[in-house]
């Protein structure tokens, strides 16, 4: 296929491409922007790397970066802004990264980090430039990775979900089939694009033609006025998102919203009620980031006699729950889709492909009468806060480590802001100051998974075969 962007520029160059607080680009200028940074990125021999990693909020100068990358088919690593050095480490480790670049603000949190070349986006923009016109590709291959996305597996350890122009290609069409986006439409992106959520954005825009409005903080105030002024007319939301909007709306919203796209995590039906009331589009969806956004929506004419739905599957995506023999039964959520990632890097026995072709979710669901899917629960422990996912797991493994610690079991309690957070039943065999643990955490992971609670317990209770019983430590909360 012809190079997205490039293909884009040619065929609406003057249309808007991306607006960040009061500047703005239309597709011309985002090209001339993102080949000025891959005419940097060769001058410093750049274009000779499979892949590099990058770091970073939601800015311009980011988002060109992202695009300069994928114009000369290098692969994108995703790193999560949140994460601890430990996490950074490993992932650059696991992706054999040679070369990080990183938003200049990151610069202390990334001091200590050896063993890869840093280059922060500034130092980029004065580096050396060299014509890159020959290293920008002409086409995409739909079958080439081009982006990388850390999510944790049931075993504590993250995995790089790989991401191919197919995937995003299959995924952007499969949403419009189902709401067409029109060129009048301006896509808030407040989600990071370090998440599918974000970046899919981005792919959208190149490949609808559409105007992305790039927010580099979630900021409810500004994106409420936006979709008050009908600056924005579309924009993805996960939970807690959408509630602080509704929270600080003061006004209708324009004639020309169209809808909020949210994702990412359960919704209690009180607020999706609440929505309604205020006559808020809201289009649940259900989606990952081995699915390269959402597969499955639900959209407004079925909003209310289907409420707690998250929809049914997109035009290109095949849905079904494994084992179930009847209707309203629950069974794991499988799914068959071109915006499937063919895997995770380095995993050779990918064992959530399974050989007929299915991905398996680890989500739990049913299907109704109607083919609305209903999601239950999960196989695996995930709690979810903020949109973000925390693996019991990999929380435990760590507060293992801590002196005085015996054992200890990672839980997910309701939390009205986050949804959900995480709390830890700690075992011990010695005296042991909390805020001392807590601390220990906060260094070694993402802010967002450090337990908000410690309960000491004498032993975690089991079954006979040593599994955590775990719905029953979810009583003592
Ligand atoms: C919600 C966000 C923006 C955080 O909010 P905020 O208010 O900006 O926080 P900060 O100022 O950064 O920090 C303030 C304090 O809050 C703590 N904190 C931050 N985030 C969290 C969190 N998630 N949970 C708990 N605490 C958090 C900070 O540590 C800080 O603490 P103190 O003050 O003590 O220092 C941010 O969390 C966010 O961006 N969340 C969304 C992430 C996201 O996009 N997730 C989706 C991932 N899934 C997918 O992408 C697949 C589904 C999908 O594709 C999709 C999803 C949604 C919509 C559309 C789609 C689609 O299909 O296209
Ligand atoms: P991620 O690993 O960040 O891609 O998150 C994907 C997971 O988020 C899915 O496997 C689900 O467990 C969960 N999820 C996504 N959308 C929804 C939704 N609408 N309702 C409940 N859970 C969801
Ligand atoms: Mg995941
Ligand atoms: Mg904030």
């Amino acid at each position: 296929m012809d190079n997205w962007l490039q293909k884009r520029a040619l065929l609406t160059p003057k249309r808007m491409a991306l607006s960040f607080k009061q500047q703005s680009w239309n597709f011309t200028e985002l090209k001339q922007q993102v080949i000025k940074v891959c005419n940097h990125l060769v001058g410093s021999n750049i274009q000779k790397l499979q892949r590099v990693a990058i770091l970073g909020n939601n800015t311009p100068q980011l988002y060109f970066t992202i695009l300069a990358l994928q114009q000369l088919g290098i692969e994108i690593v995703f790193i999560n802004k949140n994460l601890a050095l430990p996490e950074i480490h490993y992932q650059l480790q696991d992706a054999q990264i040679s070369l990080l670049i990183y938003a200049d603000e990151f610069q202390n949190k990334l001091q200590k980090l050896a063993s890869v070349t840093l280059i922060s986006l500034n130092n980029l923009m004065r580096a050396k430039t060299s014509d890159a016109a020959d290293f920008i590709k002409s086409e995409f291959d739909l079958n080439q990775v081009t982006s990388i996305m850390y999510t944790s597996g049931t075993t504590g350890k993250p995995k790089g979900v790989l991401q191919t122009y197919r995937n995003h290609w299959s995924s952007a069409i499969g949403a419009n089939l189902n709401l067409p986006v029109t060129a009048k439409d301006t896509w808030i992106c407040a989600v990071p694009l370090f998440h599918i959520s974000g970046f899919s954005i981005m792919m959208r825009s190149l490949i609808y033609g559409m105007s992305v409005r790039l927010y580099d903080h979630f900021d409810e105030e500004s994106i409420n006025h936006d979709l008050i002024t009908g600056v924005g007319t579309i924009i993805s939301v996960v939970p807690y998102m959408l509630k602080k909007l509704l929270s600080k709306k003061s006004e209708p919203y324009s004639s020309y919203f169209s809808y909020m796209l949210l994702g990412g995590g359960e919704i209690d039906i009180a607020t999706l009620q609440a929505c309604r009331d205020e006559q808020i589009n809201v289009i649940q969806s259900y989606g990952m980031t081995e699915t390269a956004s959402q597969v499955v929506a639900l959209n407004p004419i079925d909003a209310i006699n289907k409420i707690g739905s998250v929809g049914k599957p997109l035009f290109p995506v095949s849905l079904k729950i494994a084992d179930s023999i009847a209707l309203n039964q629950v069974g794991q959520v499988l799914l068959k889709a071109a915006n499937i990632s063919p895997g995770y890097l380095n995993e050779t026995n990918h064992n959530q492909f399974t050989s007929e072709g299915w991905f398996k979710t680890g989500d739990l669901g049913y299907l109704d009468s109607d083919g609305f899917l209903y999601l239950k629960s999960r196989l695996s422990e995930l709690i979810i806060s903020g949109g973000e996912n925390i693996y019991p797991r990999e929380v435990e493994n760590v507060i293992n480590q801590f002196p005085g610690i015996v054992e200890s079991a990672v839980i997910g309690k309701q939390n009205s802001t986050w949804g959900s957070v995480p709390v830890a039943f700690i075992v011990t065999n010695k005296v042991i100051n909390l805020q001392q643990l807590s601390d220990y955490l906060t260094s070694k992971m993402a802010k967002y998974k450090v337990p908000k609670q410690f309960i000491l317990i004498d032993e975690l209770p089991k079954t006979n075969n040593g599994k955590i019983r775990r719905k029953l430590l979810q009583s003592k909360i």
